[in-house]
């Protein structure tokens, strides 16, 4: 196992001292964001994180490698590169046998953030059941990382490309509590309000940090998503995104886009229409649910 798994000095002594940690995903870096605005992002988030006093681990695979913590130039050749495989669970041994770079999903992600013994993770948005899935049968494999790992995921909900409704469903069936922050309904990404009631809601960080030991400390596998609201400054128009989904849907069933190509593709074709609208959007959900994250984790490092 070691030498699949580096993981940055920092990180390693924070983990050795119970200090609160946040692991980060690197899809988002090369397959979810532009350049060079992703790696601004990712840089601009780890600094929230660690302002909070708590470390960020920014996860990636680099040339076979599971690395838990990047330095700055690393962060730059996961934003700049166009030759970065996705890697979601099921790439992880194609990847590291061949010592290739990979860019992490949340499902890797969350994998290699339990390796190292990471319990918190910060992302915008997850992966999860496809519109048409009764068809295709596209559920993401985050879903499947989160019923197995025990990994909290803070995100801004679930994102209207997917069936939200269903993803909801399939979360309940893997056991994995949904919990929002402080409001009743569901938010929806770019919007704080996805159309669904949240399963669950908190007020309190330390509320949600005790919910997720409560789950481990009863052997309770599995994830906590913790959904957190886009600042309302931010949000997008709910009709103008679901106008580019149904547009981003329809050009990808004509040009047979299908599997790991699938998310990448319709969050481009959405970012490329709105006018960074909703790029600007995405950088703020995902600082927001950084210094919730960074929060969360301080409270989590406290129950142990
Ligand atoms: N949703 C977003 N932004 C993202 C992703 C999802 O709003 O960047 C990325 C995440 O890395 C997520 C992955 O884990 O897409 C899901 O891909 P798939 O649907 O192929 O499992
Ligand atoms: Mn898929």
């Amino acid at each position: 196992m070691t030498s699949y798994l580096k993981i940055h000095p920092k990180v390693e002594e924070a983990l050795k001292n119970n200090q609160p940690v946040v692991a980060l995903e690197s899809t988002i870096i090369s397959h979810g964001m532009p350049y060079p605005k992703n790696i601004e992002t990712a840089l601009a988030v780890e600094k929230i994180i660690e302002k909070e006093g708590t470390i960020a681990a920014t996860i990636a695979i680099i040339q076979g490698v599971c690395c838990v913590g990047l330095s700055t130039d690393e962060i730059e050749i996961f934003g700049n590169a166009n030759n970065v495989e996705k890697v979601s669970t099921r790439d992880i041994p194609f990847v590291v046998s061949k010592k290739l770079f990979g860019a992490t999903t949340v499902a890797a992600t969350m994998k290699i953030a339990s390796m190292a013994g990471i319990k918190t993770f910060v992302t915008g948005g997850i992966g999860g059941v496809h519109r048409g899935a009764s068809n295709t049968m596209d559920v993401s494999a985050d879903i499947m990382a989160m019923a197995h790992t025990n990994v909290a995921i803070v995100s801004a909900g679930i994102k209207s490309i997917l069936d939200i409704g269903l993803t909801l469903e399939v979360l309940e069936t893997h056991g994995i509590p949904v919990i929002t922050f402080a409001q009743q309904r569901l938010p929806g990404f770019y919007s704080n309000d996805s159309g669904f009631d949240s399963p669950m809601y908190l007020n309190e960080v330390d509320e949600i940090a005790k919910l997720v030991h409560c789950k481990w400390d009863l052997n309770l596998a599995g994830s906590v998503l913790i959904a957190n609201p886009i600042p309302k400054e931010f949000e997008v128009e709910k009709t103008e995104i679901e106008h580019y989904i149904l547009e981003a849907l329809n050009e990808a069933e004509k040009l047979k886009i299908t599997g790991k190509n699938i998310t990448p593709f319709l969050l481009k074709h959405i970012a490329n229409n709105t006018k960074g609208e909703s790029l600007d959007a995405n950088i703020a959900l995902i600082k927001n649910n950084a210094l919730l994250g960074a929060k969360i984790a301080k409270a989590l490092a406290q129950l142990y």
